[in-house]
């Protein structure tokens, strides 16, 4: 579904990388009904040639979560069926058809933490900040927060930050694990972009697995994971790319290791 506030570019040589932005900056990218909408459809509907995307905010901030003007009047029921809408939209992101790269800056707040922690990497710059608002607001997590932020960041800190309405900076939020990259004041985008285009050099079924295999054996007991991870990596290597990018290793056609 197109959707006026959300836009969808392509980028690299073959347009491997989808660039999508949240627009709706006068706002502060808060997500309404629509917007969490047009989410799901655009990670459903990625061109075949698209092998990673970014998701972006215009303005001064990533995202302020879900758009409190449209809470007003839901009953029960309907208050469950909005959650599960969210968890739909972002499932499409987490479990989609390619790894998505976060870029954060300003407010990563409610709803706007949850989508990020949908994504596979965030990547924050110095202007990030991250709350869980919905602690003051009277109201809970329901975009997935409850199952993904403890992941990464422990049930104790989450509990801490809507308790009591803590905001960790940018410094303190790639400590504790909420950004896997921190980058200087309005980079986020640039190296986002940097490290999609690189993740689209992988082979398609090593992102697969790393997207649909990892967190599922991480959340299996050892001897099931242990079995999955032995199944899944049969089945990547006996891909007829990954035999040729060993190869290409063996016969010195591919890049080392380079010491960090
Ligand atoms: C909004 C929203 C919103 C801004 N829904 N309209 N999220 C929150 O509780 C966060 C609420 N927002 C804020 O704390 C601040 O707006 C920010 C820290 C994000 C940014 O501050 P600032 O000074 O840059 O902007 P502002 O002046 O507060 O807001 C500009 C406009 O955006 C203003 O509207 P205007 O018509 O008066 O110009 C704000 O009302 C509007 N705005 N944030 C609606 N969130 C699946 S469940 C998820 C549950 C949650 O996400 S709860 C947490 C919601």
């Amino acid at each position: 579904m197109a959707h006026p506030d959300l836009h969808v570019q392509f980028q690299g040589d073959q347009q491997q990388v989808a660039i999508v932005r949240l627009a709706r900056p006068a706002k502060r990218n808060a997500l309404n009904d629509a917007l969490v909408l047009a989410i799901r459809d655009t990670f459903d509907t990625l061109p075949a040639s698209v092998r990673a995307a970014v998701i972006a905010g215009d303005g001064d901030h990533f995202c302020a979560g879900l758009d409190l003007s449209e809470l007003s009047e839901r009953d029960a029921g309907q208050g469950l069926m909005h959650s599960r809408m969210w968890h739909a939209a972002l499932e499409r992101v987490q479990y989609g058809p390619v790894p998505v790269i976060a870029a954060l800056h300003g407010a990563v707040v409610g709803g706007g933490l949850e989508l990020a922690s949908a994504c596979h990497i965030r990547v924050a710059d110095e202007s990030t900040f991250y709350a869980l608002p919905e602690g003051s607001r009277g109201i809970f997590v329901g975009g997935g927060g409850a199952v993904r932020i403890p992941r990464l960041i422990g049930a104790a800190r989450m509990t801490d930050m809507m308790l009591t309405g803590r905001v960790y900076n940018a410094a303190d939020g790639e400590r504790i694990g909420l950004a896997q990259y921190l980058v200087p004041a309005g980079e986020s985008f640039a190296k986002a972009l940097e490290l999609a285009l690189r993740i689209a050099q992988n082979a398609p079924l090593t992102n697969y697995a790393l997207m649909h295999a990892l967190p599922r054996i991480a959340e299996q007991p050892a001897d099931q994971g242990f079995f999955t991870e032995a199944m899944m990596a049969a089945i990547a290597q006996s891909a007829p790319e990954a035999k040729e990018r060993v190869r290409d290793f063996l016969q010195g056609r591919a890049a080392k290791v380079q010491k960090a």
